[in-house]
């Protein structure tokens, strides 16, 4: 299978373990709310492709893609929207707080900008320890580039050169307002003006172009010559949270979604791949099985790892 066929697949796999959210939830299994990356999926298995496994992964409440890039493991996925004991943090975390540290994924946080500077803090406990040529991704949305944690870890990163890539996801909206609406500067310019590289990806629908401009932002940082920052161009077909659409909302016209979905390789022409998407559904089954089947975390449970 070609380096695309292989990432399709891994992005496919993304979408139809999210659309089998979208089918559970009005049965009030995952009482978690969920902000889904379909139309996103790309950007996430893109970037986790060119990414080490040594590598650490700092996501944002939008972490399913993430997640599931870095190959953690599906049923404990689902028996954490679940809130079931098997769950990859016990039940304790849901949605918004997916942990996987075993594969790199470090933790999410549902306020907005939050982990930006914990990928810091990892990156200089790193260099305290001792060197290291592992890097680390605080992945946020173009929403978060207005709060001041940005602004700081941008500068404490670019003074300690600390081998940070700042991934923002950008679908050009902050719940709902738009980009334009929200911001007097350019990501670009604020990097330049931080002395930090800036690399820039237009196609997020393609999850090859997403992989190249990673590699080369990541030689940039193994090199040793401090952070850098990505811009992915991306685009969220969903609602901000929840399974629905809400183009009745008025916020976003309907045909920008439908312009950028022609682009999406996920929506194009999928028969050479049906052996692949019926093992997807297999597994799919097996681990929303697994996660019915198990028990919610008793009361002895309530007080354990949360000090
Ligand atoms: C500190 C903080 N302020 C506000 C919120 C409410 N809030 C949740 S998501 C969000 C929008 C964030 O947009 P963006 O960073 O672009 O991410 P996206 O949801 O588009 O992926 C806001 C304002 C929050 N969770 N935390
Ligand atoms: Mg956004």
């Amino acid at each position: 299978m070609s380096n695309r066929d292989e990432l399709i697949i891994r992005s496919l796999r993304v979408r139809m373990v999210e659309e089998k959210i979208i089918d559970l939830y009005p049965s009030d299994l995952i009482q978690s709310p969920v902000h889904l990356s379909i139309g996103q999926e790309t950007v996430a298995v893109g970037v986790c492709a060119a990414l080490d496994d040594r590598d650490m992964l700092f996501p944002n409440y939008r972490g399913h893609a993430f997640y599931l890039a870095r190959k953690a493991p599906l049923k404990e996925f689902f028996a954490e929207l679940m809130g079931r004991k098997t769950g990859i943090s016990k039940g304790k975390a849901g949605s918004m707080h997916l942990a996987a540290p075993d594969y790199g994924v470090m933790g999410a946080s549902a306020v907005v900008a939050s982990t930006i500077s914990h990928a810091v803090g990892a990156a200089l406990a790193e260099r305290i320890k001792g060197k290291s040529d592992r890097v680390f991704v605080a992945v946020f949305g173009d929403g978060a580039t207005e709060q001041g944690a940005f602004f700081e870890s941008l500068n404490f990163c670019s003074i300690h050169g600390l081998p940070v890539l700042f991934l923002c996801e950008d679908n050009s909206l902050a719940v709902h307002t738009s980009l334009d609406d929200r911001q007097s500067f350019s990501l670009e310019r604020l990097s330049d003006a931080f002395g930090i590289v800036f690399f820039n990806e237009e196609a997020g629908f393609d999850p090859v172009a997403v992989f190249e401009t990673t590699s080369a932002a990541l030689r940039h940082l193994r090199g040793g010559s401090g952070p850098a920052l990505l811009r992915v161009k991306t685009m969220r077909y969903r609602e901000h949270v929840g399974p629905g659409e809400d183009f009745d909302a008025g916020y976003r016209a309907e045909r920008t979604v439908t312009q950028w979905k022609k682009k999406d390789p996920l929506l194009g022409d999928l028969s050479r791949f049906t052996a692949e998407i019926a093992l997807i559904r297999d597994e799919i089954d097996q681990a929303v099985e697994f996660a019915i089947g198990s028990d919610f975390p008793g009361i002895e449970e309530l007080l354990t790892d949360v000090l």
